[in-house]
């Protein structure tokens, strides 16, 4: 018999579910909108992947296997509708895929099916997590995530070994392991994104070569690599892309985000920077652009950053963190504009959108001027503004 407890909840999902998400009124920049609430929060897992429903066998109607977060989002628009594949953290700590879809991309995300049984080829692996979705140009819809497993060459329990793990599908339903992404150059992989066209008539990555689990080391920064064979993929040689750079937001590291969206002026990257402080790193989101025939040479690069956390979005597991692996380009009907739906973890807890166009973004990635470098030059880049304001008031008054 099911407990009664169980309407209960369901009730309260349903409401959860079916609530509007609107535009945050609080805030504007001109270059996108932020929204009131979450997409995705733990709160949004199916009630059967936490519940024994049975009365019998679960008398105080307790979760038997709880979720902890919702994070870091695959995106990608299929068959009409916006999926998210989420990263969801089990209280167990492990995280595991699942399939969260809605019609306007904004509100009303609803998990699909069950979890993403990833077929167990990589015995070593522990965990995985942060898949970035890429519909390629050979046909297939490539999952590109982090293959974390244990580091044996130490005692340390909490040294791990990231790699990058391959999946590949052509209806979202039925997912089909590749072997994971071998880098000849470099002992560890994370933030791996797949190009979504073939260069020099090769599968192209970007990567993120690491010395270490957390520490990039050496690592100066987004990487790109070729690969002839993405069934057995290996990256002989990764040159590199957007650097990290001394005082900036990519001070002690970065990584690649969402995959690159293709436009007249070049390839908008949406990737992430972090800063030590001294209250732990700050992960915030920034832009860059290259080029069309050589997608790793960056052609623009705005100065600072394109989000940072806000409000709620500060506070959770990993405080002080917006992440991003997903985000969504459509056409409109008209063809006047495409609008684009940008797809942030909040702190490691939850999923948040923020909207904007392809043009403010391209005007944002040309237009913003580029970080000079040093506080004296930023001055007077900011001095030169305000005295153009300042004329231009004065010859309207
Ligand atoms: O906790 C913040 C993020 O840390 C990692 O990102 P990076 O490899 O750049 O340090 C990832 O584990 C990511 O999942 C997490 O959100």
């Amino acid at each position: 018999m099911i407990h009664p407890k169980y309407y209960q909840e369901l009730e309260k999902q349903k409401q959860l579910l079916e609530r509007d998400n609107h535009v945050a009124t609080d805030f504007y920049n001109g270059l996108f909108d932020r929204y009131e609430n979450p997409v995705l929060t733990r709160e949004h897992i199916p009630l059967t992947w936490r519940y024994d429903l049975e009365q019998e066998t679960n008398p105080y109607f307790m979760e038997r296997l709880g979720v902890n977060a919702v994070m870091n989002s695959g995106a990608i628009y299929f068959d009409g509708a916006f999926y998210l594949v989420a990263r969801i953290e089990g209280a167990d700590r492990k995280s595991f895929f699942g399939i969260a879809k809605s019609d306007n991309g904004i509100d009303h995300f609803r998990f699909v099916g069950e979890p993403i049984l990833l077929e167990d080829t990589e015995k070593e692996e522990v965990n995985v997590y942060d898949m970035r979705l890429t519909k390629h140009e050979d046909g297939y819809i490539y999952g590109v995530f982090c293959s974390e497993s244990k580091d044996k060459t130490t005692s340390d329990l909490s040294a791990a070994v990231a790699a990058a793990g391959i999946v590949r599908t052509k209806d979202m339903k039925t997912w089909e392991r590749l072997p994971n992404l071998v880098t000849k150059r470099s002992p560890q992989q994370r933030n791996v994104v797949l190009h979504p066209e073939f260069v020099d008539g090769k599968y192209a990555f970007y990567t993120r070569p690491m010395d270490d689990f957390i520490d990039t080391g050496s690592g100066s920064g987004i990487g790109f690599g070729l690969c002839e064979d993405i069934t057995h993929a290996v990256i002989d040689e990764e040159k590199m892309t957007s650097l990290r750079k001394y005082h900036t937001i990519t001070e002690a590291k970065n990584g690649a985000g969402a995959v690159p969206i293709k436009t007249e002026k070049g390839w908008i990257h949406i990737a992430h920077g972090v800063r030590n402080t001294a209250a732990g790193l700050r992960y915030v989101l920034y832009a860059f652009v290259t080029d069309l025939q050589d997608p790793a040479k960056v052609i623009a690069e705005p100065g600072g950053l394109l989000l940072g956390p806000r409000g709620w979005e500060r506070v959770g597991d990993v405080s002080n963190v917006v992440f991003t692996n997903g985000a969504i380009v459509v056409d409109r009907p008209d063809h006047s504009e495409q609008d684009l739906y940008l797809y942030y973890a909040g702190s490691d807890t939850r999923m948040y959108v923020a909207t904007t166009t392809i043009s403010k973004l391209l005007d944002y990635c040309f237009h913003t001027p580029a970080d000079p470098g040093r506080s004296v030059e930023c001055v007077a880049q900011r001095v030169e503004l305000i005295r153009k304001n300042e004329a231009l008031l004065a010859s309207e008054l």
